[in-house]
């Protein structure tokens, strides 16, 4: 199964997707983490400018690494995408990777949380990109680039929203019973 996660600043995307992971034993595919390991190459440091202003990193950036970790070889069973697409380029540019190797994608999981958890979920985390200033920016640029892909994937038919605002096992819960279902209601 291909699978995308959507959703704002601290909705639980990485959460999500680490046990999603080991639920369907497919690959895992996070680009703020792949961004993050890569802080001691020039790549990553002109990454982390971006990131740590709460911006998005360039599209071009982003595409280059998704590109390479699509090729590797645990990525053709299957590919949870953690924060990837997150503007429309992006989502097109993934569509025609995908439609390359005659991949399509499955679903794309919304997650819904209030803003007032989101902020208080990135505070308490403390992450060099989780201060007050940075995460404004953080949801301006997720409502300005990142949330028309909601209504990207509803015309295809493949978004599911998903209530993320309850605990990381009972999240989990609804994001497992809603994969169950597709692929029960996918299956002859
Ligand atoms: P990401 O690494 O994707 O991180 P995120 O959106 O902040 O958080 P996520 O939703 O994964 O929340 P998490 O599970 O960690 O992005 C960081 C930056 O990288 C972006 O701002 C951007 O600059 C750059 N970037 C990444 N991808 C990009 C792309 N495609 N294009 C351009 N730029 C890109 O959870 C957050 C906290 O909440 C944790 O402490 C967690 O323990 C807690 N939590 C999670 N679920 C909870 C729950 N149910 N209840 C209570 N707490 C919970």
């Amino acid at each position: 199964m291909r699978i995308v996660f959507l959703g704002p600043p601290g909705a639980g995307k990485g959460t999500q997707a680490q046990r999603l992971k080991d639920y369907l034993g497919i690959a895992h595919l996070s680009t703020g983490e792949m961004l993050r390991d890569a802080e001691d190459t020039p790549l990553g440091r002109k990454a982390a400018r971006y990131m740590l202003t709460g911006q998005l990193v360039p599209d071009d950036i982003v595409l280059g690494i998704v590109v390479q970790r699509l090729s590797e070889k645990d990525c053709s069973q299957g590919c949870l995408f953690d924060g990837f697409p997150r503007t429309v380029p992006q989502a097109e540019a993934l569509d025609r990777m995908l439609a390359v190797r005659g991949m399509p994608l499955d679903l794309v999981l919304a997650l819904n949380v209030p803003e007032a958890d989101l902020n208080a979920r990135l505070t308490a985390r403390g992450r060099p990109d989780d201060d007050p200033k940075t995460i404004a920016e953080r949801f301006r640029q997720y409502c300005a680039l990142t949330q028309p892909l909601i209504d990207y994937y509803r015309l295809r038919g493949i978004l599911r929203q998903i209530d993320a605002s309850a605990s990381p096992d009972k999240v989990f819960e609804r994001i497992r019973d809603t994969i169950d279902a597709t692929v029960s209601s996918n299956s002859p």
